[in-house]
C-alpha cells in the first residue's frame, strides 16, 4: 500500500541585521521598517543588539541592554567605549544559549520577521569575530538573514571619503558572508551636498568606472601620495565586483518600499508563501523595472535645498 508522504510544515523565520557605521541612521530605520512592515501585515519585531542604545524609539520584542549594558562595562571594568562594546559583544556571544536563543524563540511564537539593531562599531564587523559567531549561529537555528548595511550619504561628497566607504562595505560584506545589501542612508539630505558630488548619483549607487574617482583623488593634493594605495583599493573593488547601493530616505514610506523589494530578494523573502505570492507582486520585485532617473527623483527630497 502506497504510504502518504510525510509533510513538513515549516515556517521560515527572516532576519535583517542592520549594522553600519555610528549614527548612520540605523536606530532610525528599524522605528520606521517597524511601523512600515506591520502596516504590510508582516509579524515583525525589532530586537535591539546594542548594548549602549539610547534612543530606541521603538519598544524592543528583546533588548539585549536586559543582559548588558557599556556602561555598567566601563564602570565595572574601567574599559573606553570600544573596548566595553566588544566585551558586551563578547559576553553576549557567551550567552547565546543560556539567555538570547531563549529570548528569541519565545519572541518568535509571535513573529517570523526581526529587525536586529545592532551596535555601531564598525571594528565589530571587520575585525572582531563575536557578531560574525552570533549572526552565524543565527542561521544555524534555521533564520534567513540578510546584512543591511546603512552608510550616510554624506560620504559621497568627498572621493576620499567614498573611497574608504568602498574598503569598508567590501571588507564587511566579506567578512559577514551573507547576503547583504549596502543603503547609502539619509538620501534626503543629498540635495544639501549635491554641490560637492563629482559625479552624477548613479555613479556612487552603481559603483561605476572607478577610475574617474582616481582622476579625482589626484586633485586631491594630500591624497597625491597616496596614488599607489588608492588605485589598488579602486581595483580590488572593481575586481570583487559586488559593492553597490540603494538609497534610503527612512522617513519615507516609497523609500522603504523600494529597499524592501531588494531586500526581499537577498534574503528569499519573496518566495514565501503569502504576502509574496502574487506573481505581480513577484515580477515587481524581481524586475525592479524603475528608470534611475525615477528612482533618484524619488528619494531625494525634492523640497530639500
Ligand atoms: N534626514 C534624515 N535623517 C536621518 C535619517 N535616518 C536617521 N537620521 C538621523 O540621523 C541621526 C542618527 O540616527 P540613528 O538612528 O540614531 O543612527 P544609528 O546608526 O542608530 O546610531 P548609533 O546607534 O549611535 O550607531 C539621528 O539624528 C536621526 O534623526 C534619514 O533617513 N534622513
Ligand atoms: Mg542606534
Amino acid at each position: 500500500m502506497l504510504q502518504t508522504p510525510a509533510v513538513k510544515f515549516v515556517n521560515p523565520r527572516y532576519g535583517q541585521l542592520i549594522i553600519g557605521p555610528p549614527g548612520s541612521g540605523k536606530t532610525t530605520y528599524c522605528h520606521h521598517a517597524y511601523n512600515f512592515y506591520k502596516e504590510l501585515g508582516r509579524e515583525v519585531g525589532v530586537v535591539n543588539l546594542d548594548p549602549a542604545n539610547e534612543n530606541m524609539e521603538y519598544k524592543p520584542i528583546i533588548d539585549v541592554m536586559q543582559l548588558i549594558t557599556v556602561e555598567d562595562v566601563m564602570e565595572q571594568y574601567h574599559l573606553g567605549p570600544n573596548g566595553s562594546l566588544m566585551y558586551c559583544a563578547e559576553f553576549l556571544e557567551a550567552h547565546l544559549e543560556d539567555w538570547f536563543l531563549p529570548e528569541l524563540r519565545k519572541a518568535a511564537a509571535t513573529c517570523n520577521y526581526f529587525l536586529f539593531d545592532c551596535p555601531g562599531q564598525v571594528e565589530l564587523y571587520t575585525h572582531h569575530t563575536a557578531m560574525a559567531a552570533i549572526f552565524a549561529r543565527l542561521q544555524k537555528e534555521g533564520y534567513h538573514l540578510v546584512t543591511v548595511n546603512l552608510i550616510d550619504s554624506h560620504y559621497c561628497s568627498e572621493p576620499t571619503k567614498f573611497v574608504s566607504t568602498l574598503l569598508l562595505a567590501l571588507n564587511m560584506m566579506l567578512r559577514m558572508g551573507l547576503p547583504h545589501v549596502n543603503v547609502l542612508s539619509k538620501a534626503d539630505l543629498l540635495r544639501k551636498h549635491e554641490s560637492k558630488l563629482q559625479f552624477n548619483l548613479d555613479y556612487y549607487t552603481d559603483v561605476l568606472d572607478l577610475k574617474y574617482l582616481l582622476e579625482s583623488l589626484d586633485d586631491t593634493p594630500t591624497m597625491k601620495k597616496y596614488r599607489k594605495l588608492n588605485e589598488a583599493i579602486c581595483s580590488m573593488v572593481e575586481d570583487y565586483a559586488l559593492v553597490s547601493f540603494q538609497l534610503l530616505n527612512a522617513r519615507s514610506t516609497a523609500s522603504l518600499l523600494r529597499l524592501r523589494n531588494h531586500i526581499d530578494k537577498a534574503n528569499g523573502y519573496i518566495y514565501k508563501a503569502g504576502e509574496e505570492t502574487a506573481v505581480n507582486a513577484l515580477m515587481a520585485c524581481a524586475v525592479g523595472a524603475e528608470a534611475e532617473s525615477m528612482r533618484q527623483a524619488h528619494d531625494i527630497d525634492p523640497y530639500v535645498t
